[in-house]
């Protein structure tokens, strides 16, 4: 059984952020509850605008890795996006265009993408067509290409484009994967987290449940790297903390011997890392070890690496654990690995 996460305080590190553009009705909202599966984003009935002021909205919650920030619909009466398109270019990573397939009228949202290309400030992207299945194939083929020349006409060269359609209501998200994949080129974090594929054992399905909390701790751990400020939680004090976290989520007691006994049968593939050998007595004072010796050095996307491949292959051993089974340490050591150059590959760069 793995507990939802406690709640703790958010870390002051700037997060990958979705900028979501369009009119009102577009789907915006939508898109939000399609990827992160939460309804606390208000889905509107297209007729009215819902989403009454831009918004920013942190997902996980508690322990984000994400930022939506949600515009206001283009096209309403009595509403100057100017300065809600200030602040939101100085904020995000990557623009998303949301238009539904048969709006044909979209001079808002052109003018507001015109500006935006003039700020210089955002680099990357993605057209978003919904509510994709609601016309005929013919007549959406003529409608994708006559939005396409529009955007990239005001944007002055070729832009990526994804077609969906998500009904909220029944929670079918036709094309999510390909949404998810195209955001992954851009943000490989972000793909990592929002993956749903299908997982094969229980111990994924577990561990599922925990991979957001153990990407926000390293993220952490990488942030740490990179901006090394007096007085910020070091990396194994993030590690610790992680695994402390996950031995209670996995409901399994956790006390020095335990954490011994973890990096222990993790051995050498995490040890030898940082050039170490100690015996399994020693191994107690490792994390805090690595961390003065060669954690100054060590590049944020290794921290991220050891981090991510730490809690992964703890959430391997707690699980095991609460099931009362042994652990193989070659399997952990192997988790390790495979979770290590996963998170090393997706790691945070700035
Ligand atoms: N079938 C279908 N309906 C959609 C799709 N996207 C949005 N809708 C519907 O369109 C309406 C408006 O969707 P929202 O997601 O609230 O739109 P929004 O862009 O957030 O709108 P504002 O918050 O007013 O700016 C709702 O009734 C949605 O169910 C889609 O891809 N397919
Ligand atoms: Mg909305």
């Amino acid at each position: 059984m793995v507990k939802p996460s406690e709640s703790s305080s958010t870390q002051e590190q700037p997060l990958p952020t979705l900028w979501l553009l369009g009119k009102t009705g577009a789907g915006k909202s939508s898109l939000i509850q399609a990827l992160t599966g939460s309804s606390a984003v208000e889905v509107g009935n297209g007729f009215s605008p819902c989403t009454k002021t831009s918004f920013a909205y942190n997902f996980p919650q508690d322990k984000p890795l994400l930022r939506f920030l949600d515009t206001r619909g283009l096209g309403e009466a009595h509403y100057d996006p100017s300065e809600d398109i200030k602040l939101c270019q100085r904020q995000s990573h990557v623009l998303l265009v949301v238009a539904k397939v048969e709006e044909q009228e979209q001079s808002a949202v052109l003018e507001v993408l015109s500006t935006i290309r003039k700020a210089k400030k955002i680099k990357q992207v993605l057209l978003v067509y919904t509510a994709i299945n609601t016309v005929p194939e013919s007549e959406k083929n003529r409608l994708v290409a006559h939005h396409q020349g529009a955007f990239e006409k005001v944007w002055g060269s070729a832009l990526a484009a994804i077609e969906v359609d998500f009904d909220c209501d029944t929670q079918t998200y036709y094309h999510r994967e390909q949404l998810v994949a195209a955001i992954t080129e851009i943000m490989p974090l972000v793909g990592l987290m929002l993956d749903k594929k299908e997982h094969t054992s229980l111990e994924e399905q577990a561990f599922a449940k925990v991979k957001n909390e153990v990407l926000w701790y390293a993220t952490g751990a990488s942030f740490t790297d990179l901006f090394p400020v007096v007085g910020l939680v070091s990396v194994p004090a993030m590690q610790a903390k992680m695994l402390h976290s996950l031995a209670k989520r996995y409901e399994v007691k956790w006390n020095t011997r335990g954490f011994a006994e973890l990096i222990g049968v993790l051995g050498t593939s995490f040890s030898t890392q940082y050039g170490v050998k100690l015996g399994a007595r020693q191994l107690v004072k490792l994390i805090p070890f690595y961390g003065q010796t060669v954690g100054a050095a060590t590049a944020a996307a290794v921290s991220f690496g050891t981090t991510y491949g730490l809690g992964r292959a703890a959430g391997y051993y707690f699980y095991r654990k609460s099931r009362g089974e042994t652990v193989n340490s070659e399997d952990m050591q192997q988790v390790y690995k495979d979770a290590f150059e996963l998170g090393k590959k997706v790691a945070p760069r700035e």
